[in-house]
């Protein structure tokens, strides 16, 4: 592998980075390439290259070549006009059509007839999805005005604040990818302007390796694959093949690629869970005796794994791919992992075991790899399906009352009791268990192949199951919007989906009838006594409410599985919600002058302290996902089926989409299972 053609316009590294002179020993890659200041220091020497090297790799092959005429006077003129044309109606800002609309009063007046929406058959949901769209505007809009460039920002108060000096992007690049998907080229030319000139990595501050892999890494890993894959979506020239800043998100997402690439140099390769981006070194976590979280540690495998597959960089694959064979080496029993490994040791550390917060997006993360590599990576199959049983031995359990499926925990381990808690995290996992059984096809035509099962029709019912749960905590509070944390009741023992169905296979599996649905249905009425509702506890330190995207996420996987309308139908009232009671309105009755009407205009949308209240109690912060995943879940689900399809993409654990494909040459696995030492003995035996 040569580094020696990788061309940057500045050289992206300090001389204060402490891998310079390393290598790559960390990772295990002792006949690994040279430190990173010699492949700048290489390239630099040996300028004579045009083009970064990545264009000459199989897959960079920019998509938008427009033919070379010798064009005629008239037509270069009546281009020029058409294009000024352009480029004025598309500057406009998308809030202020000719009609001069102002989208925050729009949404607001709309907001005000929400309860009188009557139930109709002929339901236009690309009405609705523009709504999703003007709440998406709105919340830019308000982002723009107060906190330009800021990586934290409160709407209520308007304060902003950064996570290192200049800011890291983290709301302008984590929300770009939506701006393309959601076609506002106004917004994406800012944010792409403030990318080009503002945008820097070399500070000398520590940040989440986690994080800003999946928000940041994938954030531009996605605006530069949808910007080439879609031309037509927020359509401006500054990328177009030939135009100086082409590259821009390729190049950023390379810099940072490299700057993070530190942090997996451990002893064990498993990355710590800090990094300081100028050095590029990775810093262990300051609790937790120096553990990082398992989800934390393997929910970075798709992004480095498509920047090497942009780049022909095999680096970037190795050391994501490495996390991965010292995670198997542990050997997880019934393939659930404890939440926290030691980067020192490659280790587990305690015996916690959760889909929720650091367990979660470990399994998310197992069945994408084998759908993000078309399939050609079966280990990853194989862990997935491990894990999908472990699941359900351990942790699926009904509730007390209406048989809810609920998805509990085991934080002493396994042989210890389930807490029955579950984490608005976990609300991934519905959409994701469908997405394994079809590999993201329409569920009538997955049931016609070849190898559907049992235990997948199975694996069906229970993102079914699984979905209506997680429909049921938004359903049990006051405004209609989900806990950040849903306690159920159980019977004592609970009731456990392993024992009472021991075997998928078998004719000890579930029956035709049961597999429609074993719960009771979640009554719309708000009375109270519906047994669904015994089984739901909120307790008062679980209250909030983040605006966070899991349960539309799996909303929208479930209706473009199962093309069942009903999780649309759930989705529109769970934006309703949203929009009643997140928004964050701007002109009071007191602040009005004598004789002013009452106009009103919503100016963002924040989380809440409180949500089992009315009115909720504001918490005045809005996260980056509200605009990465939330808003673009919802405009998804809203949208068709085929629009950026299941089939061709994968979304990383934040939302960005990522396209699928076939690995080759030093892009590969490259490592095998190994038995546990009990195995082996029974095997040589
Ligand atoms: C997002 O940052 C990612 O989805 C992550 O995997 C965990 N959840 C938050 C949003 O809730």
């Amino acid at each position: 592998m040569s580094y020696q053609g990788r061309s940057f316009a500045t050289s992206p590294f300090q001389d204060n980075r402490s891998r310079s002179n390393q290598g790559l020993a960390g990772l295990g890659l002792s006949t690994g390439p040279a430190g990173l200041s010699n492949k700048v220091g290489g390239y630099f020497e040996n300028n004579d290259r045009t083009l970064p090297m990545y264009k000459d790799k199989p897959y960079f092959t920019p998509k938008r070549t427009a033919p070379r005429r010798r064009w005629r006077p008239l037509f270069v003129l009546g281009v020029c006009v058409l294009t000024f044309l352009w480029y004025y109606k598309s500057s406009m800002p998308v809030w202020q059509d000719s009609n001069s609309r102002d989208v925050g009063v729009d949404l607001w007046k709309w907001a005000q007839t929400i309860d009188d929406e009557s139930p109709s058959k002929n339901v236009d949901w690309n009405e609705r999805r523009e709504k999703v769209r003007d709440a998406f505007v709105i919340s830019w809009q308000g982002y723009e005005k107060d906190a330009w460039g800021s990586d934290e920002y409160n709407p209520v108060s308007g304060r902003s604040r950064n996570m290192i000096e200049g800011g890291m992007g983290w709301i302008i690049v984590d929300a770009l990818d939506t701006m393309m998907i959601m076609n506002l080229t106004t917004e994406v030319r800012h944010a792409r302007e403030w990318i080009s000139t503002s945008l820097k990595y070399n500070q000398d501050h520590d940040v989440s390796t986690f994080e800003t892999t999946i928000r940041m890494l994938g954030g531009l890993l996605s605006a530069h694959h949808l910007s080439t894959k879609y031309p037509d979506l927020a359509p401006i020239a500054d990328d177009d093949v030939g135009a100086a800043g082409e590259d821009l998100y390729i190049e950023k997402a390379t810099d940072l690629g490299d700057r993070l690439l530190g942090a997996f140099e451990s002893p064990s390769g498993i990355p710590y869970a800090s990094v300081n981006l100028n050095k590029s070194e990775g810093l262990p976590s300051h609790g937790d005796g120096g553990a990082s979280s398992t989800a934390e540690a393997t929910s970075v495998q798709l992004e480095f794994k498509y920047l090497a597959k942009l780049t022909g960089e095999a680096e970037y694959w190795r050391a994501v791919e490495k996390v991965m064979e010292v995670i198997d080496e542990q050997h997880p029993q019934d393939g659930l992992v404890p939440i926290f490994i030691n980067p020192k040791t490659g280790h587990f550390h305690g015996e916690n075991i959760r889909l929720g917060s650091r367990g979660d997006s470990y399994y998310e993360y197992l069945i994408k790899q084998y759908l993000q590599t078309s399939e050609q990576e079966p280990v990853y199959k194989e862990l997935w399906d491990e894990s999908l049983a472990g699941i359900r031995k351990h942790l699926l359990a009904f509730s007390q009352n209406a048989q809810l499926m609920v998805l509990g925990e085991r934080p002493n381990g396994l042989k210890e009791n389930l807490t029955p808690k579950m984490d608005h995290l976990v609300c991934f996992l519905p959409g994701t268990y469908a997405l394994g059984a079809t590999g993201g096809r329409p569920l009538a035509e997955a049931r016609k192949s070849a190898d559907w099962s049992q235990q997948r029709e199975e694996e069906i019912f229970i993102s079914k199951e699984l979905m209506k749960t997680c429909w049921a905590t938004y359903l049990a509070t006051a405004t209609g919007l989900a806990p950040e944390i849903s306690h159920f009741i159980l019977d004592s023992p609970p009731v456990m989906m392993g024992d009472k169905y021991p075997d998928p296979k078998s004719a000890s599996g579930m029956s035709p009838q049961e597999l429609r649905s074993i719960s009771q249905p979640l009554s719309p009425q708000f009375d109270g006594s519906e047994p669904w509702r015994k089984d739901i506890e909120i307790h008062n330190m679980d209250r909030h409410n983040l605006q966070r995207p899991e349960t539309v996420e799996s909303l929208f996987y479930m209706y473009r599985i199962t093309g069942d309308e009903i999780y649309r139908e759930w989705g529109w009232e769970m934006f309703k919600a949203f929009v009643k009671y997140t928004a964050v309105v701007e002109g009071e009755d007191s602040e009005l002058a004598e004789g002013e009407a009452t106009i009103r205009r919503i100016k963002g949308f924040t989380s809440l302290s409180n949500a089992n209240t009315i009115p909720p109690t504001t918490r005045d912060n809005m996260e980056s996902f509200w605009m990465a995943e939330t808003l673009k879940y919802f405009y998804l689900l809203f949208s068709d089926r085929d629009f950026i399809s299941l089939e061709d993409h994968v979304f990383n654990t934040e939302a960005h989409p990522l396209p699928r494909f076939k690995p080759t040459g030093d892009l590969k696995t490259g490592w095998q299972r190994k038995p546990k030492v009990a195995d082996a003995v029974e095997a040589a035996e």
